[in-house]
Order: structure tokens, then sequence, then C-alpha cells
């Protein structure tokens, strides 16, 4: 294969960028050929495969931009460029933001304003039209949605992102295509070609025996994993019937997805955020997610995306069991290479489940007892997404905090529905299985935090708890050692649409009412501390503010969980090789608590001081620090 490379990439690329191409390729062959092997070995001549992969990444890297390959070479000298502590997250979907991705581009003052350097639009490629589970059914991946815009729009936004020091994350939807799809179509039409690019069957034998272990995603909405297709038969839909898995096993899907990934990388774009890669891969008799051939898809992609456009991170959303999730960013029993980037899903459900429970110690078993990230990957972290929120709290965890882990996933979503006596909180229960009792939590991170209630009571002592809550897991999201994400609207405090199901393609999914439009005229008073938004929007830029300049705040490291003598406050330390260690305390009740100091030897901090907090003061006495109710305290040494 060598010369035949060789000598592709020196006509295609000249002479520099050939000679860069080519020791990435030196580098990357063992990654790009293992799992390449392991996967397609016995279906396709793998010399050949890699081969045409290697090709297209080469024809990739040619049409590269210039002003990108400035970024490449960038990132080539500081690859875990990402983790800088300067680094901070917004993510908005570009209509409801600011209607169009050229809106978008208009509002980039707002993003500065607070301190965003890296953007996550959600999903942007044209999906089917009516009913797409917000972007989730992709009907042509060449095009934007024509809602939003058009490709040159993504590429002119992606452009001025970069002049003002922003990151660009966009949505690539892997594990399935919309039924409207090219693709489906041709398959529907009856070409077999086409046909087996998805997974059908002819009857319902392998879809009973598959569904014997398959758990259910939407039970509610779209139960079932299957859907029968008139001259078809049944598809693989693990999402809603629109959704079509497609079908891994198939060399062909994976290249035109690696094609995707080109294309878009090219336009600019920093970040691909993987959608659902556990279901990648399936196999009978097990859950069909985190399947050993879904990591070694996500491998291919990262050693080839590489290759053609090396300043390019993945992030997996890979929203599992706790246990799985750090093997997304290549924590195996060796280190592969996988995803740049994860959703740190534990750390956002532990921050719920707190709040509701006012006791830290099941946090600080399940966080202390988990694998560190890899050291060249990072979390991402956050409080609320466009999802629900399902409870990864494993009944192993919970036993060991002698709690019964059915009951307390049951009590928080009792609290989070507001069914609980004296619950704060105003969400919904999403998805609810009669069957196994399961149900996941709907609502705005103001409304889950108290803030709704609190407005809706008029209380004021209640709603500055409510805020300080909202303040104090963005707290620990900054500080946690990942890139911490800021949802659209939380930066105001912004309760959930209570129209949501007016649009009748989202009545019957309740997370549409986490999903609100952005609220401009309620931005308007973002520099007014008498106001809402003002307090919260002061909070959130606090902490951004407080965090840029905290090197042991770097994403990535490792973060020791520091367990005090007061079961509601959560400790811990993050250091860096090169600057004094940082420890964090986080008040999760309704009382001041005064932790004893001893917890600032124990994080090696000398001469402590204080960097960032609730009020902007710490009482810290010889031996006690006081935390006001659901205050938190950042400090530093020397
Ligand atoms: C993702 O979520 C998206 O975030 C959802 O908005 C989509 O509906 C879905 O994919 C289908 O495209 O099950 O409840 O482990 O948890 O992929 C949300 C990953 C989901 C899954 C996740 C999925």
């Amino acid at each position: 294969m060598a010369l035949v490379i060789e000598s592709l990439a020196r006509e295609r690329l000249g002479v520099r960028e050939a000679d860069a191409f080519l020791t990435r390729l030196e580098q990357a062959l063992f990654d790009i050929r293992q799992p390449l092997e392991a996967l397609y070995g016995e279906v396709v001549d793998i010399d050949e495969l890699v081969n045409d992969l290697v090709s297209d990444a080469i024809d990739a890297a040619a049409a590269r931009p210039e002003k990108l390959r400035i970024f490449d070479r960038r990132r080539e000298i500081d690859p875990v460029w990402f983790q800088r502590s300067r680094m901070i997250g917004y993510v908005c979907y570009a209509d409801r933001f600011a209607g169009s991705l050229e809106g978008v581009g208009k509002h980039l003052d707002y993003l500065v304003e607070l301190g965003v350097t890296y953007l996550h639009l959600m999903p942007l490629l044209k999906p089917r039209v009516g009913e797409n589970d917000g972007g989730y059914a992709v009907q042509n991946y060449d095009e934007v949605d024509p809602r939003v815009g058009t490709m040159a729009d993504l590429q002119v936004l992606a452009d001025d992102l970069h002049d003002r020091g922003i990151a660009l994350c966009v949505d690539l939807v892997v594990n399935h295509t919309a039924r409207e799809h090219e693709w489906a179509q041709r398959a529907l039409a009856g070409d077999p070609v086409y046909r087996d690019r998805y997974l059908v069957f002819p009857d319902r034998t392998l879809p009973d025996a598959y569904e014997r272990t398959l758990p259910e995603v939407f039970p509610d909405m779209a139960p079932g994993s299957f859907t029968e297709v008139a001259g078809l038969g049944w598809v693989w839909t693990t999402f809603h019937e629109f959704q079509w898995d497609l079908n891994y096993a198939n060399p062909t899907v994976f290249r035109a997805m690696l094609g995707t990934m080109f294309a878009l990388a090219n336009r600019g774009i920093d970040v691909l955020r993987l959608d659902a890669v556990p279901f990648l891969w399936k196999r009978m008799g097990t859950d069909c997610q985190n399947q050993p051939e879904a990591h070694l898809l996500v491998q291919a992609f990262r050693a080839l995306t590489g290759l053609a456009a090396p300043g390019v991170a993945l992030k997996a959303e890979a929203i599992v069991n706790p246990d799985m999730l750090v093997q997304y960013l290549g924590a195996h029993d060796r280190y592969h290479p996988e995803c740049d980037l994860a959703y740190d899903n534990q750390l956002m459900v532990m921050l719920w489940s707190t709040i509701a429970s006012r006791d830290v110690r099941l946090a600080e078993h399940a966080l202390s007892r988990r694998r560190p990230a890899p050291q060249s990957t990072s979390w991402v972290t956050y409080v609320r997404c466009h999802d629900d929120i399902g409870w990864a709290v494993s009944d192993e965890d919970a036993a060991a905090v002698g709690l019964n882990g059915f009951s307390h996933r049951r009590f928080l979503n009792d609290y989070y529905s507001g069914s609980f006596a004296g619950s704060f909180a105003r969400g919904a229960l999403f998805q609810e299985n009669e069957v196994t009792g399961d149900a996941r939590i709907s609502g705005s991170a103001a409304s889950l935090c108290g803030i709704e209630s609190a407005l809706a009571a008029a209380d004021e002592h209640e709603l500055t708890l409510a805020l300080r809550r909202l303040e104090s897991i963005y707290a620990v999201v900054f500080s946690f050692g990942g890139i911490p994400l800021i949802y659209m609207g939380d930066e105001l405090a912004l309760r959930g649409d209570p129209h949501w199901d007016d649009d009748l393609a989202h009545a019957d999914d309740n997370r549409w009412m986490h999903r609100p439009a952005m609220n401009w005229a309620a931005a308007e008073y973002r520099n007014d501390p008498r106001t809402l938004e003002g307090r919260a929007f002061a909070a959130i830029r606090g902490l951004a503010d407080a965090r840029r300049s905290l090197l042991a705040l770097r994403a990535g490291g490792e973060t020791e969980i520091l367990p005090t003598e007061i079961s509601s406050v959560l400790a811990y330390r993050r250091a860096h090789p090169r600057s004094a260690p940082f420890l964090a305390l986080t008040n999760f009740s309704n009382l001041t608590q005064d932790v004893d100091a001893g917890v600032v030897g124990r994080a090696g901090l000398q001469a402590p001081r204080h960097v960032h907090s609730t009020t902007g003061e710490l009482i810290v006495d010889a031996d006690r620090i006081q935390l006001p109710p659901w205050g938190f305290g950042w400090l530093t040494g020397t």
C-alpha cells in the first residue's frame, strides 16, 4: 500500500502537506488497521478498504481550507487544546437561540460577554419534514436544515466564531438516518444494496429474539425496537419508527459516514458530537449497547479523521452505565484512542441526586471509585442538556451507602416531578415504563432548582436559595475537571416553555418543555443585579471569570473527592503540576454549614486563599470554614 498512497499524497497535497500527512499516517496506521480488520476482515479485503479510506482522507486533506490547516498546526502543537481552563461551552439550537445560523452570528457579542469559547449547536443537518426528534432524524447529511440556513452559512459562522476564539461543535447522527434519507428510500424501492445499509428482517423471528434482551429507549412514545415497513419487512428502529438504525457491519456505511465527518470538518467544525454511539453495533442476547465493535468503530473514525483534519475532536454522546462511560474516552484494558471528549453523565446525575437528598455520600462514593479519563482526553461537564435526566445510579453504588437503588431512583422521579411532599422542583416524568417502574425527568435547570416555584410563590428567600442551587451546581461543573457547558437560558434562569406541546409534532415528547426559545427581552436585564436574570447571569459569568485563571481547573487530570464530617458538603481537590492545588466546597443543604478546616490541609493547600464563592467572601477561621445555605467556596493556596 505504502507506495501508492505515498505517491497519491505527494501528487494531491504538495510537498509540505504530503509530508505532514504521511507522518500522521505512519503514526495512525496501526489504529486504523486494527479496528477495521476486526470489524470487516471477514467481509472485505482489508488492504483494499484501508487503501480506499486513506485515499478518501487524502482527498479531504487536499480540500482542507488553508485557514483550517493553520488550526490543525496549532492543535498538533497543543493536542489537548480543549483542556484549557478558558474553555467554556454554550449549547443551543440555532433556531431557538437566534432564528438561523446567520442570526447566531449576530449574537456572538453575547456569547463573548458570557466567556464562551465553545459553541455546541444542536442538530442542524437537513432533517425529515415534520416530527424529527429535534433534528436527530437526518434526511440529507450534505445539506443544512433549510429553516436555519445553508452549508455556506455554516462555514461563514464557523469562520466568525474562530475569529472570536470560539470553537464550534455540531451533532452528527451516526446511528440512524431518517426514513426519508435517500438510502432508505432506495431500500424501500427494493434495491438490495441499499437495504443492506440498514438492519431489515423478513419477519418477527429475529426481532423477537433480539427483543428478549433489548431495553426500550422510548417505551412510551416509540415502544419496541423494530418497525414493520410495508414491502420491506421489520426495520431496526432503536428510537422512533422514522429513525432507521444503520448497519455498521457493512463497510460502505462506515465509509459514507466518514465522508460526512470529513465534509463537516472542512466546513470548519471543530468538534463532532457523535450521537448515540453506544448503539452502533448489535449482538444477539445483549442489550445491543456498548458492544466492543461500537468502540472499534469509533476508534477507526478517530484515527481516520485525525489524518485529514488533526484539529478536529470527537465527542461521544454515550449516556450509559457509569462503569462503561470512560471506555468512550479510550480507557479499555489498554488505552486505544477513541473520543477526545465525552459527556460526564454521572456527575450530572449525582448533582441532581444530591440536591434532592441533601446527602453527598452517594456522590462521594460513585465519583471517587471511577476510573479517571485518559490524559489526552476530557469530560464535558454539564448540569442540563436538551434530553431528559435518566437516573444512572447503580444498585451497587446505592447499596454501598445504604440506599436501595430502585427506591432512590423512584424518590428522584417523585422529587423532580414535584409529587414528593415539600419538593421545590417543577419537572415532569419522561417515558414512564409501567413494566419496569423506570422513568426519567424533563424540566429546565431553573425549574428543577426551585426557581419556578419560588417565583410562583413570590417567596424572595426561596428564590435566593433556588438561585444558589443553580449557581452551586454550575460551580461544580465549572471546577470538576471537564469542559463546562452552559445550557442555553440557564444563564438567565430561564424556566421551561409552558406552551411546549402546542406544536403537534412535539406534543408527545415533554423534553420540549426544557427547549424554550431564547428570551432576548429577559437577556436585556442581564446586567441589572436587582433582577433574576441579572443575578443568574452574574453568577455564571463569575464562574467563567474565576475558572479562566486557574490552571488546576484545566480539563483532564484527576479530581480527588475529600469526604468531610458533614454529610451535605461535597469537597474535592484539583491539582496541576504547575500550580497550587485547588479546593472546592459545596453545601447541599438549607442550613449554614461549618466545615472543619482540616480539609484544607488534606487538600494540600498552604496559605489558603479564597478565589470565588457564592457571596464573594468565605468566613474562614483557624478551624472552620463557613458555607452559607446552598453555597459554595473555591480556595487555592500558594
Ligand atoms: C440522543 O439521546 C439524543 O441526545 C436525543 O435527543 C435523541 O432523541 C436520540 O439520541 C436519538 O437520536 O436515548 O434519551 O446512550 O442515551 O443517544 C436520549 C445514548 C437517548 C442515548 C442517547 C439518546
